[in-house]
């Protein structure tokens, strides 16, 4: 099933204009180490263009991240010291099309926290998707500290084709806490009560309290309409399980080259910017509930504010992840 989502001149949720005519990616020009840096100015005229319409005030509000080493220990800080009103850890759900950076956040945030580059979820490229199965990730704190109270779930992609990919049956079963970890997804066989290891009776440790979807911002006009239309549905019977959602953009510095070259300008790039309106419509979501990353994908070394990027993702998610407890709470005791 298909949903059509005519495009609204203004997002319901911030009143920010949907800007119209995506006009694709400024993938073209000199590497970064080679050339001098590039400017908010100057990449195309749609460009300029868009940086005199996008609204300051969202500007200003998004995300002033600041960009300093106190800064980053901060908000590892907060995270290591995060905890659930369950007492178990948040169970965060990663979504998105193959390819899109799923296991490479995982991977990414965990090297934050080892303080070196590490390939925690198995990271890798494939058209039929590269993860296969259900795993889950706690991640652990700097050495001694033990593990913080984040879980992440990383699980086969969606596919663009008919009956590929993760199947919607099964992409339920996980938030519903129905799947047993390590189980290997197949569209031939879905979840179900017979399949080993089901979890008949899950706990609110064993459900899911958040779910990221992820996109690759550098394909993004490349996703195909039935995309638009699986995130539509997806959205839709996610909501009434009561679980909140967050959208993370990697690739970015593929997609832009001021960005790559200083991840700093995030907020400064009207491709970003265009990019995190195209996702926000895509999603039928606000774009404050959109973040732009950087995952750790060919560096040797962490970059300080690639990671101050990474953890304000994180800290997003986990205020995220809070509001589904508190609906809990407010709701009481389902189990
Ligand atoms: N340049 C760049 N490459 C990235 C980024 N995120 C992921 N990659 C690369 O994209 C490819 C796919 O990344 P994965 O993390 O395996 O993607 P996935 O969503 O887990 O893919 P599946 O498991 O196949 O569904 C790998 O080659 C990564 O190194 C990013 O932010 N920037
Ligand atoms: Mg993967």
């Amino acid at each position: 099933m298909e949903f059509s989502f005519g495009v609204p001149k203004l997002d319901k949720a911030t009143g920010v204009p949907i800007i119209p005519n995506f006009a694709g990616l400024c993938l073209s020009g000199p590497s970064p180490a080679q050339k001098s840096k590039p400017t908010t100015k100057g990449s195309s005229d749609s460009e300029d263009k868009l940086d005199s319409t996008w609204p300051e005030k969202i500007v200003r509000s998004l995300r002033e991240i600041q960009w300093t080493d106190d800064h980053r220990q901060e908000l590892m800080s907060k995270i290591n010291s995060y905890k659930t009103s369950c007492g178990s850890p948040a169970r965060v759900l990663l979504l998105g099309p193959v390819g899109s950076g799923k296991s490479s956040f995982i991977s990414s945030v965990q090297s934050v926290f080892s303080g070196r580059v590490l390939n925690r979820a198995m990271v890798g490229s494939s058209t039929a998707g590269f993860t296969k199965k259900l795993q889950t990730f706690t991640i652990q704190s700097k050495k001694g500290e033990g593990p913080t109270a984040l879980t992440m779930c990383d699980v086969m992609g969606l596919g663009e084709g008919e009956g590929t990919g993760i199947s919607f049956n099964d992409i339920l079963a996980v938030i519903n806490g129905h799947a047993p970890e390590g189980h290997k997804f197949s569209p031939n066989h879905l979840l179900h009560p017979n399949t080993a290891g089901y979890l008949e009776e899950p706990s609110l440790a064993d459900r899911v309290h958040c779910v990221v979807f992820v996109l690759d911002a550098s394909r993004l006009a490349s996703y195909c309409r039935g995309l638009r239309g699986t995130f539509q549905q997806l959205r839709e019977h996610i909501s009434d399980l009561g679980v909140h959602q967050v959208t993370l953009l990697t690739h970015i510095d593929k997609a832009c080259a001021m960005t790559a070259w200083d991840v700093k300008d995030v907020y400064k790039s009207p491709t970003v910017q265009q990019m995190m309106s195209k996702a926000g419509e895509m999603l039928g979501m606000s774009i404050s509930s959109i973040m732009p990353v950087k995952n750790y994908s060919s560096e040797l070394k962490l970059d300080s504010s690639t990671d101050t990027l990474l953890l304000s993702a994180v800290d997003l998610i986990l205020e995220y992840t809070d509001l589904y407890f508190q609906d809990q709470a407010s709701e009481g005791p389902k189990i």
